[in-house]
């Protein structure tokens, strides 16, 4: 194992890596920017070096920066965690070629799934499904048309270098597609510097299911299950579960062995995940390979038994994977909320402030993975998700009863975040039943959004009521707390915890 790694990251990641590290006996150096000087990820770690001002690409996207930070604190390797520079494979090869060791797939299992085109080929040609449509760029409009007709509408033009919906474009009917193909050219040139972009079938109301992968160098690929992500907004995602509701055993073994098949003919190794769209009659494509640990990762762990940042690091470092595929069966069910400091009633706007009161959740199968703390400034440098809020139950009704329960713990007061969104959202009839598609959120927005309160802002107003009653009847010496007064959002909470007490 590596004495020391150096955590190329910020916020919960750089946390998870860090606790990772310590529990191998490794010591952990961070990175920070200006911005980060009191983050928790730098006062954790063994070490921590100062790499730049706020901005990221003056700071956390500096390659050549962290690469020699690794070599003057003496640390053998580099794990990037997600975002940043994780699916760079430039910063993969340059760390390779310095003699350190990237804690992720080699460079050319990057290369080989960033293309989307380049991917697809390789998924065809090692017999895994994908969604019917072409793996070369489009020429021009008639080459579009011709295309277009032989699967019928309506299509989806993509980027060829894109990723998270950048570039995409749903056609319906023939005469917007020369429009909207010069339409998505535009916007992949801008984004990705590259105007590539070819066409597939749309499917209309999939769910989006990711399978992980474990591959280690000696020749083993197992898989992890599948993760059920449909829950998002505009390419994030808000929700996410592991198993999903959607996938029996038998289509697991299915979606796990195509996965398995994908990571194999990308020469894939360490942790990484295939993404696939999943029909409404079962027949399942796979979309794309994200080559990094993700987000989401804590619901495979829960379920599975393992710590995947751990197995990056003794993958990383050379061992083998000990587990038969067989072993890995999941174990209950377990859910993720992504706290982020947006304001849902104002249309998910970024918060920013100082973080004045946390009060975070416990208790049984309670996991927070988090990057804030009391006195947390939180500004417009680097994404608004603020922390992750993961439960572990027998069940899935269990968990989400164990969710709600975790959500109205927590307490984060100073920023607005998504807390009362999470809450509105595991009330919905749908997501209870696990009756969702790629579609569904943004599709009940205004109902998820409305001015009306939740559970939790019904059960403190009836609190309120109830003490006032007996105030009125002269059972209260005097009012603990006067409705409508300015601390009232800071004191709900307070009230909210007498609610037992007073038997409500
Ligand atoms: C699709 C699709 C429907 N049909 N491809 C969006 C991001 C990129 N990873 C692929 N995406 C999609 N590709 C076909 N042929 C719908 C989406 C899609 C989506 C996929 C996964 C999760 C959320 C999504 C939200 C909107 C569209």
């Amino acid at each position: 194992m590596f004495h020391k790694v150096l955590v190329a990251n910020r916020g919960e990641i750089a946390l998870r890596v860090i606790r990772a590290c310590q529990e191998l006996g490794v010591k952990a150096v961070a990175v920070y920017s200006e911005a980060d000087a009191r983050a928790p990820h730098v006062r954790e770690a063994d070490e921590a070096v100062c790499i730049g001002p706020p901005p990221s690409n003056q700071s956390y996207l500096l390659g050549d920066r962290l690469i020699e930070v690794a070599r003057r604190t003496g640390a053998e390797a580099i794990h990037p965690g997600y975002g940043f520079l994780s699916e760079r494979a430039w910063f993969a090869r340059a760390v390779r070629e310095a003699g350190l060791v990237f804690v992720g797939p080699p460079a050319e299992a990057i290369e080989a799934m960033g293309s989307k085109t380049d991917a697809r080929q390789l998924a065809i040609a090692a017999g895994v499904p994908v969604v019917p449509g072409t793996t070369e760029a489009l020429r021009d409009a008639d080459e579009a048309m011709a295309i277009a007709e032989s699967f019928g509408y309506p299509v989806l033009l993509k980027a060829a270098a894109g990723g998270g919906g950048k570039g995409m474009r749903v056609v319906r009917e023939p005469h917007e597609l020369a429009a909207a193909l010069g339409a998505a050219q535009r916007e992949a040139k801008n984004a990705f510097g590259d105007d590539a972009v070819y066409v597939e079938k749309y499917l209309d109301g999939p769910r989006h299911v990711e399978v992980q992968v474990l591959a280690d160098m000696h020749g083993t690929v197992l898989h992890l299950g599948e993760r059920e992500c449909s829950l998002q907004r505009r390419h994030q995602k808000m929700v996410e579960e592991a198993p999903s509701p959607a996938v029996s055993p038998a289509l697991r073994a299915r979606m796990g062995e195509t996965a398995v098949a994908a990571a194999r003919a990308a020469g894939y190794v360490n942790a990484g995940t295939c993404e696939f769209l999943l029909d409404r009659d079962g027949s399942f494509y796979f979309l794309e390979m994200n080559t990094r640990i993700q987000v989401e990762h804590p619901v495979t762990e829960l379920v599975m038994g393992l710590d995947l940042v751990q197995w990056q690091l003794r993958i990383a470092a050379g061992e083998r994977l000990p587990f038969e595929q067989k072993s890995f069966v999941p174990r209950g069910w377990a859910i993720e909320c992504r706290i982020t400091s947006e304001d849902p009633a104002n249309g998910f706007l970024p918060s920013t402030g100082r973080i004045t009161h946390l009060h975070l959740p416990s208790g049984p199968g309670v996991r927070w993975d988090g990057g804030i703390e009391d006195g947390s400034e939180i500004g417009l440098h680097y994404d608004p998700m603020l922390a992750k809020l993961i439960v572990h139950a027998p069940s899935r009704p269990l968990a989400i009863a164990r969710m709600q329960r975790a959500l109205r713990e927590l307490v984060v007061e100073g920023v607005e975040t998504s807390r009362s969104f999470h809450l509105r959202l595991l009330e919905h009839p749908d997501v209870q039943a696990g009756d969702i598609s790629i579609q569904w959120l943004e599709a009940h927005l205004a109902e998820l959004t409305s001015a009306q309160p939740d559970d939790d802002t019904i059960r403190r107003a009836a609190v309120v009521a109830a003490l006032a009653a007996q105030h009125d009847r002269g059972q209260l010496a005097a009012p603990v707390h006067s409705a409508g007064a300015e601390s009232g959002v800071r004191e709900g909470w307070r009230w909210q915890a007498r609610r037992e007490s007073l038997g409500q």
